[in-house]
């Protein structure tokens, strides 16, 4: 009897050990099983796309580090600037891809003042609906983010959207946005926007007071200034669409890199200086640049022109009138289609007139839309013709790519319009002396490049716009 009482309690214990271990089983399996929210499985997705790295094996061949490692900064890093990590600011970029660079750095430049973390945007292919997820392209190939990392703190998407629960507080807005523009933006950016009672999205400022024929409002540099127009509360705002808003001259970085930073010290200018610094082209774009100026161009001094005019884009303001086209650049776009090769040849050729004779050079690298390529090539026959010079175009660094880099597969897949570009902008920085198209930012982005210390100011104040030195050919100004 006893034998039997002992042997019905172990039992129990151990059916009930064994309930409980099934529940435990039970209850890892449901968790597993549960599905993912909407934010949890959004946030895979796009870093995924926009963090994809690659293995190294599959372009073992390849002579360039693919797809540049990226890991998010550490909460406890210490870069040069530290900005409030429970306040984001997030970018809508527009426009080509300099002018989402420009958009960038402007808005980086007011997160700073605003004291936020700045929100690492999406980037999109030139003229492209932005909308569409396919048109993005991988901030990798537009920003040395290793290196973005030692001046600011900043988050991805995917953070953002974990930290915020989805939710964006505030418009922190330039212009007027209708409300299904605004819910193209939710759905791209797969977050909500805070909405008053009557429904409309929370923007600041609630009055946009624009002026004349004015589309945006201007945006001041100033702590103050900026927070009259953007109150500060919203933990998480979106800065939409900015581009040209901020009034501050672009400055080129001066000095050496900065070991600190004191920001109510720093002048605006200053401050723009530094983020022109640190948001530098990716290492790989500056790699295959260098390469190519070393082996095809021969490691000789050149002189560099952007020759930005084309007719399938900037061209189109006086071939094929666009609405709101300033009348200044109709007007020089009806002087630009007459120009001949012959003229632009002689104008390239005047630039260096007045250098000494052991300093003029014999190339020159112009840099246009691959479109313009075959004027180019006419250019070049007059200027190996008349001056016996040597030209290099886009043709020639695909030619070159195409041996060097023809296992770099992922160099022929849609990004390959997008990285010639910024590897042009790289070799025109370059050039000793730069001819520079007006109205462009891509001509832009090269002369905020061109520092002390990478060109000597002696050929560097021979730099000038292309435009005005044809008219002084046309003209017979010498
Ligand atoms: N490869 C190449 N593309 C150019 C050049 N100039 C303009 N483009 C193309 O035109 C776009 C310029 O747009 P964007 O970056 O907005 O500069 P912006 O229009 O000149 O202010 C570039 O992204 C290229 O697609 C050039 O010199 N070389
Ligand atoms: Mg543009």
């Amino acid at each position: 009897m006893h034998r039997k009482k002992k042997f019905d309690i172990i039992m129990r214990i151990r059916t009930q050990k064994i309930v409980c271990l099934f529940t435990l089983v039970l209850v890892a399996f449901l968790y597993f099983l549960k599905p993912q929210n909407a934010i949890e499985k959004s946030v895979r997705s796009v870093s995924d796309h926009v963090f994809r790295a690659e293995p190294n094996t599959r372009d073992s061949k390849c002579p360039l580090p693919w797809r540049p490692t990226y890991e998010e900064p550490r909460t406890s890093a210490h870069p040069l600037v530290a900005l409030d990590p429970k306040k984001f600011l997030l970018p809508m970029l527009i426009n080509g891809p300099n002018n989402q660079l420009v958009g960038f750095r402007k808005s980086m430049f007011v997160a700073i003042r605003m004291n936020r973390t700045i929100v690492l945007p999406t980037f999109h292919k030139h003229n492209a609906n932005i909308f569409k997820s396919t048109n993005k392209v991988n901030p990798l190939h537009r920003v040395d983010l290793e290196y973005m990392k030692r001046f600011i703190r900043f988050v991805t998407l995917d953070r953002l959207r974990e930290r915020c629960h989805g939710n964006i507080d505030a418009v922190y807005r330039l212009q007027e946005t209708s409300s299904n523009h605004y819910a193209k933006v939710e759905a791209v950016l797969d977050m909500k926007l805070k909405r008053k009672k009557d429904g409309s999205v929370l923007e600041y400022p609630a009055d946009l007071k624009l002026k004349g024929n004015e589309r945006f409002i201007g945006v001041p540099t100033d702590r103050k200034g900026i927070l009259d127009l953007y109150p500060n509360k919203a933990r998480c705002a979106l800065h939409p669409f900015h581009f040209a808003n901020l009034n501050i001259r672009e400055k080129k970085p001066s000095g050496p890199e900065p070991t600190s930073i004191d920001l109510t010290a720093l002048k605006d200018e200053k401050l723009y200086g530094e983020i022109v610094r640190f948001t530098r082209t990716p290492p790989y774009i500056v790699t295959m640049a260098t390469q190519f100026i070393a082996d095809v161009m021969g490691g000789r001094p050149y002189v560099s022109v952007h020759w930005r005019y084309d007719r399938k884009d900037w061209m189109k303001r006086c071939l094929d009138p666009v609405p709101h086209a300033k009348k200044e650049f109709q007007q020089k776009c009806d002087i630009i289609v007459k120009f001949r090769p012959v003229d632009i040849a002689s104008a390239i050729h005047s630039s260096v007139r007045n250098l000494p004779r052991d300093d003029v050079p014999h190339d020159v690298y112009i840099a246009s839309p691959p479109s313009e390529v075959p004027l180019l090539l006419e250019v070049g026959k007059e200027m190996k013709k008349k001056y016996n010079w040597k030209l290099f175009t886009s043709d020639d660094v695909v030619k070159f790519w195409k041996t060097t880099y023809r296992s770099c597969d992922w160099l022929w897949d849609d990004v390959t319009d997008d990285v010639l570009s910024t590897t042009e902008i790289e070799i025109c920085s370059r050039g000793i002396i730069f001819h520079r198209s007006d109205a462009s930012t891509w001509s832009n982005n090269v002369k905020l490049k061109r520092t002390d210390d990478v060109i000597s100011q002696r050929f560097m104040s021979h730099d000038s716009a292309i435009f005005d030195l044809v008219q002084r050919v046309v003209h017979g100004v010498q």
